[in-house]
């Protein structure tokens, strides 16, 4: 199966090439239909029970406290807005494999399982051990996908989510296995230039919307793991973004 280039990037697919019959097309459109509607319809600065745990004016990180049997299971969702780089890009390279460990500071390594689609793949991966609870791993699917407006319904947008599964390759063996759905919503906005000069970087604006609801599997300590979300999400946002406002300053604007 083809890999996406993100030199030369295919023409912005409008479906899923992932075949009807595969086993987990079912499941991708459904995760990606949810993760659309959670987003018109949940305002979380509008809702008591978020709490905004870091507010750095384009960025604000929210989670909602919530335990399963003990373990803290906080849903977190950011959103922000960065200038200069669109939402294909920003998914792109969120998406994209070969580069995840360039910005990826929680994950100690990174391997891809099985490409499925040139839109969606498997990977295997170790997440950095956080002292005093075990190291844990976790293996998704990635699926990157543009929804285009085709009615006043859904908004332009890009999307890319990060969904647990099973895959013979990777069985849960030598770590504890966390389980999480991971999406990542991109719209971009356009000041169209003045006198209807060619658009720069200067003219858009990324919105993206992150959230992450992230089960750490077995035992952790609730204090240490929500001190290292605080920490860690933030930093995630920071680091990522600015990663992609990097590659892609010399490059042509990916609408
Ligand atoms: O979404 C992020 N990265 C994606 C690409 O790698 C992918 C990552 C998922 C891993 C999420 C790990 C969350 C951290 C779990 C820590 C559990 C340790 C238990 C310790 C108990 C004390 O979706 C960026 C992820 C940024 C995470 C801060």
């Amino acid at each position: 199966k083809l890999k996406r280039n993100l030199e030369s990037p295919s023409k912005p697919d409008q479906v899923i090439s992932l075949a009807p019959s595969h086993p987990f097309y079912k499941e991708i459109n459904e995760v990606v239909a949810n993760h659309i509607r959670r987003l018109m319809t949940e305002n979380v600065e509008e809702k008591v029970d978020w709490v905004c745990i870091a507010d750095q004016g384009d960025m604000k990180v929210f989670k909602r406290e919530l335990e399963e049997n003990g373990i803290p299971i906080d849903p977190m969702k950011a959103v922000c807005t960065v200038k200069g780089i669109t939402g294909h890009e920003v998914c792109q390279y969120f998406w994209a494999f070969d580069t995840r460990m360039e910005w990826e500071a929680t994950l100690d390594l990174s391997r891809a399982v099985e490409w499925l689609s040139d839109d969606t793949f498997i990977s295997n991966n170790v997440i950095k051990r956080v002292w005093p609870a075990s190291q844990r791993d976790a293996c998704f699917w990635s699926h990157i996908r543009h929804i285009s407006n085709k009615n006043d319904e859904t908004p332009d947008c890009w999307i890319v989510v990060n969904y647990s599964c099973e895959h013979p390759e990777c069985p849960p063996n030598k770590y504890v296995r966390i389980t999480m759905n991971v999406a990542l919503i991109c719209e971009t906005i356009i000041e169209p230039p003045a006198n209807e000069s060619t658009i720069t970087r200067d003219n858009i604006t990324c919105k993206i919307t992150y959230t992450a609801d992230v089960n750490p599997g077995g035992w952790a300590p609730a204090s240490v793991l929500r001190a290292v979300y605080k920490r860690e999400y933030p930093k995630f946002l920071k680091r990522f973004t600015s990663f992609v406002i990097d590659k892609t300053k010399d490059k042509e604007i990916l609408f």
